[in-house]
């Protein structure tokens, strides 16, 4: 009988480890400059991802009410929405409308030096989905977005 109860207990044991190993987060460094630019036009992240942490470097010098940067994740459809909406949202709030629904990820606006990060699931995207990335500092968006490919 207790032999039984230990067996079970060692399945039981290997399933939880089990879930745990399906677990991947994947990560994603970026940079920004002081010459309003991202170091990368496109981010690309596989089907088997279950969560995606990206790593925002500033590598300027620039002051964030200068040139400050963030990095925002959302449909490409939505993109000029979020980010209009943003410019009025105001530097304390990141230059991201408060509650914004479109908005999937997004990180702190961060200035020169600085580094910030942000972790989201992968169950918030859409296989097939045009998703882009911006930042969101007023007239940035311009320059600096790129494609999020996922799956
Ligand atoms: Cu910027």
């Amino acid at each position: 009988m207790k032999a039984i109860r230990s067996l079970a207990c060692l399945s039981l044991m290997f399933a939880v480890s089990g879930a745990f190993a399906a677990d991947k987060v994947c990560k994603v460094d970026i940079a920004g400059t002081d010459q309003m630019t991202f170091d990368k036009k496109e981010i690309a992240v596989a089907a088997d991802c279950t969560e995606v942490e990206v790593t925002l470097k500033h590598t300027g010098k620039a002051p964030v009410q200068q040139m400050g940067h963030n990095w925002v994740l959302a449909k490409t459809a939505d993109l000029s929405g979020v980010a209009t909406d943003g410019m009025s949202a105001g530097i304390a709030n990141d230059h991201v409308k408060k509650g914004d629904t479109r908005v999937i990820a997004h990180t702190k606006m961060i200035g020169g030096g600085q580094t910030t990060s942000v972790k989201f699931p992968t169950s918030a995207l859409k296989k097939g989905e045009a998703y882009s990335f911006f930042c969101s500092f007023p007239g940035h968006f311009a320059l600096m977005k790129g494609t999020f490919k996922f799956g």
